[in-house]
């Protein structure tokens, strides 16, 4: 805590500010920052600034320093809101969750695998076989996900192009002993166009260097020089290395993993297929790569063409007919499948995972409650200068979670105040519903417009649905365009509409919503890919076995699929106690000398950080059981030490607050003590340390005989 790291270093709780500004917040963040203090407190919450480089404060002594520990005894960390939904978790059997947020590079995923880590440090002190290799598998799967999930992007050298949310089991020691992998909205588009700047995945960079030392392109002894899908195509050798040897860690078989590495490859020969047409016939350019891909594939060669260039499709009259593409369907069609392989790879990698590290053969009756730890790290809100259908799905995507925060932080707040019988002074809010409901509303929102577009017959075009949408939320006060808002230049007519999220306006461009939004596959493809004689390949298309005239008319939309998944992640993060990381991204150079002013200002004000502190002075910032807080502070009051002799462990709390003056700053729950500001307790803290020593010299001498 600030005290005992020293006032020079700021304030080690923004509650500790003297007064509640924006000003006071960033001094006190930039004093830390400068200081080498990435993290702050809120309360419980944990303020992070990313400080873009190498920091020694995650060894094994500053994991020792943490373990079993309350917040407040320790300078402000990862690993101490890590204990304390530890410690919720094993002492009170309660399922925990940690919620990290912010944008893109602001060090999510940094955290999460900190907080993963020293998970991992603190649980099986006696080294048991199974327990030791679940961690491992857990810790490894980090890798393998980056390889396949993460990208550079013009923000991050490593940005999560997926949303994670993991959960780990503990059997009733504390010990882990599986977990569960839920991904969201993989960003699939990626795979066949890239940004100025960006690049593919990982995993697409690795396989080069597979290839290269495999017979991967079997009858070629180089890959080809250009792969249309790769804007780059230098090649990843180190983290290749890594990640083939955390698949094996994990479990995956020899076969599995060249099942992989043959997916990849395959998709990148798809992007250098084109097409030509003499009017008439469309026909495949690039034999050669067709040959390799189904090679790869284990496909027979025929179906491959026959599915880049025909599509079956059912008559009206029940008859079913092949109709050949047009050049601008076969491309379509080409990218589709090229994104669509791989995101059943990445959805196929997660749930093998998940197979090998579920609990099996968990038995409540023998083993007690199975508790569980949520780790959540999903891309940040994005701003980019094109936002697209990803941007709109992300942006929601906080806007939940957004709403999750304000509920939880108020409704934990205000339950526990009632239950202890403490009267609260209710603080408001922002809420955001609004802007969730603008999203997400049945009928009314843009997602129920968009799908309703999507499943209409005849050509509905983006500009047709942004009519629509023109249409029905020209009332919306966070929805507007370019129509609705003639006098705005900064928006095109045909293309923009704009949402005033919570954390700023964002811009986005319709063009392509549709499409993304359809996520339209030929079940040709689907059928070449059940059909193929590889069954780890087969295993990711179990869909192909229907027939076109089985085939379910109406597939939910992509927009819909996600606020689904989204929904459920909500309820599962809300039926537990959580615990808040709030990442800071502190400049856009990666610079770890500068903390931007005005780029800071902007992400504490969306992330409602002062609302946050405002909250918690409101209320108390800490509170304790009677008879923990007495037996902590009992040395430093007369009436306490050794014994007391009052009638209940809350007459001693009393005579302790009394003694010390900061009577006037507590509240008497009816089993907890309630201190508004942490000053208080630190000037007991203070007290108490300085005592410790003294007391250690007093029983010195005790156990020498000397008294
Ligand atoms: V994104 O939404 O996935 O694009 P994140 O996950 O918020 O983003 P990430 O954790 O990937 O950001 O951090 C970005 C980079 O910042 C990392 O690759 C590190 O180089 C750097 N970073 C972040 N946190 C730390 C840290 N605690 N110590 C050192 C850090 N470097
Ligand atoms: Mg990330």
């Amino acid at each position: 805590m600030a005290e005992l790291e020293g006032l020079e270093f700021g304030k080690s709780d923004f509650v500790l500010l003297d007064e509640v500004t924006m000003e006071q917040f960033m001094e006190n963040l930039k004093l830390r920052f400068e200081k080498g203090r990435i993290y702050t407190y809120i309360g419980e919450v944990v303020v992070s600034v990313n400080p873009y480089r190498q920091m020694d404060i995650y060894g094994k002594d500053t994991i020792d320093a943490y373990r079993g520990r309350e917040l407040y005894e320790n300078p402000p960390h990862l690993y101490a809101v890590s204990d304390a939904a530890y410690k919720a978790m094993k002492r009170r059997a309660k399922d925990t969750c940690i919620v990290i947020s912010g944008e893109s590079g602001a060090g999510k995923t940094e955290a999460s695998k900190y907080i993963m880590q020293y998970i991992a440090a603190i649980t099986n002190p006696s080294q048991r076989a199974e327990v030791e290799s679940v961690k491992n598998v857990l810790l490894k799967s980090n890798c393998v996900l980056e390889a396949f999930g993460n990208a550079k992007t013009n923000r991050n050298d490593n940005s999560s192009r997926f949303g994670k949310y993991m959960d780990i089991n503990f059997n009733f020691n504390g010990d882990p002993t599986g977990g569960h992998i839920n991904n969201y909205l993989l960003e699939k588009s990626r795979v066949v166009q890239q940004q100025d700047g960006e690049r593919n995945f990982h995993s697409f960079y690795q396989v080069l260097v597979f290839c290269s030392t495999s017979n991967t392109f079997t009858d070629q002894k180089e890959p080809p020089r250009v792969f249309f899908f790769l804007q780059t195509s230098n090649n990843d050798r180190s983290s290749h290395k890594a990640v083939m040897n955390a698949l094996g860690v994990i479990g995956f078989s020899e076969e599995e993993i060249s099942s992989i590495y043959q997916i990849l490859a395959s998709i990148l020969l798809l992007g250098n297929i084109q097409f030509e047409s003499d009017g008439e016939n469309v026909q495949v350019l690039g034999q050669e790569a067709v040959k390799h891909i189904s090679e790869l594939t284990s496909t027979d060669p025929d179906s491959v063409t026959k599915s880049l260039l025909f599509r079956t499709v059912a008559t009206g009259g029940g008859e079913v007919i092949e109709k050949g593409h047009s050049e601008q369907d076969a491309c379509f069609g080409r990218d589709a499948f090229a994104k669509a392989l791989y995101e059943r790879l990445f959805g196929w990698i997660v749930s093998r995972i998940n197979s090998i590290i579920e609990v099996k053969d968990y038995n409540p009756v023998l083993h007690g409650k199975n508790t569980v730890i949520g780790v959540l790290d999903i891309y940040g809100f994005e701003i980019f200068d094109n936002n697209s259908f990803e941007q709109f799905c992300i942006n929601y995507c906080n806007e939940k979670l957004q709403q999750l925060f304000i509920e939880l932080i108020l409704q934990q707040e205000q339950g526990e105040y009632q239950r202890e019988g403490i009267t609260w002074q209710h603080i408001d809010y922002f809420n955001n519903q609004i802007i969730v409901d603008l999203v997400e509303q049945p009928h009314k929102g843009i997602i129920s417009i968009l799908d309703e577009a999507c499943l209409s017959v005849g050509k509905v075009t983006d500009t047709v649905c942004l009519d629509s949408m023109d249409t029905k939320l020209s009332q919306h006060p966070h929805y507007t365009s370019r129509k609705l808002s003639p006098t705005d230049k900064t928006m095109d007519f045909q293309k923009h509409f704009r949402i005033r999220h919570y954390a700023g306006d964002v811009t986005y461009s319709v063009e392509g919503f549709l499409d993304k939004n359809k996520d339209l596959l030929f079940q040709d493809f689907k059928r070449l890919m059940y059909n193929s004689s590889n069954p780890v390949l087969k295993e990711m298309w179990p869909d192909g076995q229907l027939s076109i005239t089985e085939v379910t008319k109406r597939p939910l939309t992509a927009a819909t699929l996600f606020k689904n998944s989204i929904v459920a992640l909500v309820d599962k993060l809300a039926c537990k106690e959580p615990y808040y990381v709030r990442c800071i991204k502190p400049n856009e150079m990666k610079s770890p000398v500068l903390l931007d002013d005005a780029r800071c200002q902007h992400q504490v004000a969306y992330l409602g950080l002062l609302e946050n502190v405002m909250v918690r002075r409101a209320g108390f910032a800490y509170r304790q059981p009677y008879a923990r807080f007495l037996q902590r502070y009992k040395m430093t009051c007369e009436y306490t030490w050794p014994n007391h002799l009052m009638g209940s462990d809350r007459e001693a709390v009393e005579a302790i607050v009394t003694q010390h003056g900061f009577q006037d700053d507590v509240a008497y729950g009816h089993t907890k003590l309630f201190v508004r500001t942490p000053r208080s307790l630190f000037s007991l803290e203070q007290e108490r340390a300085a005592l410790i020593p003294i007391l250690v010299l007093f029983l010195q001498k005790v156990w020498r005989g000397a008294l």
